[in-house]
């Protein structure tokens, strides 16, 4: 029995092993997986601009524009590690990815958990009213925009 239980622990181990560390095993795989990551982070872009915008004072604060967009960073935000699970790094690729993302897989996971935090705040603060904490919480978000890519995007 002991001899089973270790049995399937290396077996899982071995799963999980595969699962984390997947490598793209063509030029089109590892093309196709770059431009839905590039896809999902121009939908990031998309909802930063309005509430980047009344954070700058650039427009008026919009709390349900913020909530909603707050729910959509969350949301996106969540399917940023399955993403970039496939390891691209083999293949010449048009990308601004750098390559330590797949050596530091847990700092990069850790990065994207800090825009869910971070996005799930602005709900909170969004729906809470208090303006005086508005232009915080935005930049809450924006904040671990910039925190990812100091470290994991070219330039
Ligand atoms: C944006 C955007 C980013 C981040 C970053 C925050 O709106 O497109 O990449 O915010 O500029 O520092």
């Amino acid at each position: 029995m002991k001899k089973l239980i270790a049995l399937s622990s290396a077996a899982m181990i071995l799963v999980s092993g595969a699962v984390f560390a997947e490598e793209a095993q063509s030029q089109k795989q590892a093309a196709n997986a770059a431009d839905f990551r590039q896809a999902l982070l121009q939908v990031v872009r998309s909802n930063m601009g309005d509430i980047g915008a009344m954070a700058r004072g650039k427009r008026d604060f919009d709390a349900a524009i913020m909530e909603k967009n707050g729910m959509r960073l969350e949301q996106l935000g969540m399917m940023m590690e399955d993403y970039f699970r496939l390891d691209t790094r083999k293949f010449d690729l048009e990308t601004d990815a750098l390559d330590k993302i797949w050596d530091n897989k847990e700092d990069f996971n850790s990065k994207i958990n800090d825009l869910i935090v971070a996005a799930q705040n602005l709900q909170a603060v969004a729906k809470s009213g208090d303006q005086s904490k508005f232009a915080q919480a935005i930049g809450g978000v924006g904040r671990t925009c910039k925190g990812c890519h100091d470290e994991y995007k070219a330039e």
